[in-house]
Order: structure tokens, then sequence, then C-alpha cells
């Protein structure tokens, strides 16, 4: 059976679905390709010299590791010339990246977390990259594009998806109509279709959370990690599996597919922070990928993707996979 490759596919949507413009095709291409450079340089590990942490740390304050750098890099220069972006910014950078005079500019945002996982690098687990596309706003035309021209709900995404770099490198893609996965052929260096249709089962009894945290989550999240734990014979009336890779995409990749539910939730730590992970690198891109193939996402009380982002590098607690799952979870902070 041939298959299609990346390219085909989304000169089909183009044509025929209508779903993607020219632009935000090569812009597809041009991350997918960069993602290519990111897996090679993965999979050489120590034999490239890229394990390992610099001196250096991001705007989190976390350390940064060589492949947190060198993925940026080449999604900066990947992108930054073809004349499809008005401007980028990442979990990496303090602020947005204008695109170069040099260059022409185009109409669309580019976000991303160049290497999401950071922790498993040096541990030879699977990490990879997440992206999300935004249209710049109308009045940006002509002007400098400012920070609060990415603060846009997620529910604007005109596209997103993840590269995860594991046994077998894939790249899972949304551009609003589904979601369809692609496995890099090696040897031929394309992104070969190999997942149409990717669906979430609506049923689930496996939960992947960080269960270290217990103590400082709020009360619901509490309840139903114990209402899971008590097993058959607990109000849920069934035994649960847990799994956590501590890759985001890893985590989320399981779950499209074969189901579950993902929990980074909010937190009650003395530093008052949200949440670990980035609303506009990290929970929106998966939001809208999760909800493309039937689940569901929410920060425990509101859908994660109607939520109005006031700043680049926000945190957000995050629910997400399984759509009866998530909704049972709601149900929890409801009665809160
Ligand atoms: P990173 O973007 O710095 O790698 O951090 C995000 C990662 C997620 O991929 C993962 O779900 C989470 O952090 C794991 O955190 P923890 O080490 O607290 O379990
Ligand atoms: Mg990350």
């Amino acid at each position: 059976m041939k298959r299609k490759t990346l390219t085909q596919y989304l000169v089909e949507q183009q044509r025929m679905e209508q779903a993607v413009s020219a632009e935000v095709r090569l812009l597809i291409e041009t991350v997918a390709r960069a993602c290519k450079a990111i897996a090679h340089a993965v999979g050489k590990g120590a034999l490239g010299g890229v394990l390992g942490s610099l001196d250096s740390e991001n705007v989190q304050g976390e350390v940064q590791k060589k492949l947190d750098v060198l993925s940026n890099e080449i999604l900066l220069e990947a992108n930054e010339w073809g004349g499809h972006l008005a401007a980028m910014a990442s979990e990496e950078m303090e602020t947005l990246h204008r695109i170069p005079n040099r260059y022409p500019k185009g109409e669309y945002l580019l976000l991303f977390d160049p290497l999401d996982g950071s922790s498993n690098i040096d541990v030879n687990v699977s990490i990879g990259t997440i992206f999300s596309v935004l249209q710049a706003p109308a009045d940006a035309a002509g002007r400098d594009i400012e920070e609060s021209d990415f603060l846009q709900p997620g529910n604007k995404q005109v596209a997103a998806g993840y590269a995860v770099y594991g046994p077998q490198s894939m790249l899972v893609l949304t551009v609003g109509t589904g979601v369809v996965g692609f496995t890099l052929d090696r040897e031929m260096g394309t992104w070969v279709l190999t997942h149409e249709d990717m669906t979430i089962p609506e049923e689930t009894s496996e939960f992947a959370i960080n269960m270290s945290n217990m103590r400082h989550w709020e009360e619901p999240v509490k309840l139903y990690i114990n209402d899971c734990l008590a097993g058959s014979t607990g109000p849920l009336g069934k035994d649960y599996n847990m799994r956590w890779i501590a890759s985001m995409v890893a985590d989320v990749h399981r779950i499209m597919t074969r189901g579950g539910i993902f929990m980074y939730p909010r937190d009650a730590r003395p530093s008052g922070r949200k949440g670990k992970l980035r609303l506009m690198y990290e929970a929106n891109p998966m939001s809208f990928l999760v909800e493309q193939a039937g689940g569901a996402a929410t920060d425990g009380d509101t859908r994660i993707l109607d939520i109005n982002p006031e700043g680049l590098h926000q945190r957000v607690g995050v629910i997400l996979g399984s759509k009866n799952e998530v909704e049972r979870v709601g149900r929890y902070h409801l009665e809160d």
C-alpha cells in the first residue's frame, strides 16, 4: 500500500477541505522539517555531544539542557526566512522573537516548547516538541508584533501538533479537521501518514499524575485520586492503572493511542504557582489536539481553550484526555 506523506496530506487539506492556507501549509512543513533535525540530534545522544546541561537558566528559572537550546535554535532558524510568520514565541525565550527585517513577514504566529520533557533527555526516555499556530490580529499588519498579539485563547488556534522522539519519531497534527499521525521514515527522511483519524476512547481506567505532589493538590483532585486508588470496591467501581512518564508529549501520546486521563493540576505550593505547565506552549496545543480527537481538556473549572491568556509564560492547571473521565473530574470540582 502506498502511504501518503505529510506534504500530500497538507495539499489535500488545502485543496479539498480548505482547512489550511498555502502559508499554513508551508509553516507546518517547515516545523516538521525542524522536528526532523531535532529527532536526528536526539537520536545521536552522547555521540552528538548533545546531552547534559548548560550554565544558563530559562525565563522560568529552570536550568537549560543543551538540547533545549539547540532545539530552540533549530526551530527559530528554520522558520525565520520562509515569509509565513509575523513572529515566534518559545518556552525557552523570555520575550517574543520578531522576524528580522531582512526577511518578508507573513500573518501567522508560531509558539513552541522546543524540547518538552527535559528531565528525560539524559535518561534516554521519550521527549518531544509541541507547537501552536495563531493568526496575528488584523490590525498588526505593517507594525511590529507585540506580546499582546499572542494573547489569544486556544480556541483561536489555526493548527497545533507535537513531535514525539521515542522508539519511533512521530508527528501528530491537527488543522481543525481531526487528528492525524505521521511516522518518520528515517531512511527516506519523510513524515509518512500512519495514523489516520486518531480518536481517544471516551472511557478509561488509567490515570497519569505525579503522585509526589499530592499534599499540594486542591481538594477535588485529592478526592478523585483517592477514589481511583480505592479500586473496584470504591465509589468509582473499577480498578485503575497509573502511568507517569514525566514528558507531557509521551503521556499525551499514550492517551491519544489508548485513552486515559492526564493531570498536572493547580496546586497550593507556598510559591503560589498555578500548576506547572504553560498555557501557550503546552496546554493550548495539547487541548486542541485532544478535543479534535474527541477528548476534553479543563483546568478543573474552565475549558482550557476558553481561557483568556494574561501572559506568554502563564502557567495553568491541566486535566485532559478521555472525555467521560475529564467530565467526572469536572464534577468533583463543581461539588467542592
Ligand atoms: P519541561 O517543558 O521543562 O520539560 O517541563 C514540562 C514537563 C512535562 O513534559 C511533564 O508532564 C512535566 O514537566 C513533568 O513534571 P514533573 O517532573 O514535576 O513530574
Ligand atoms: Mg514542556
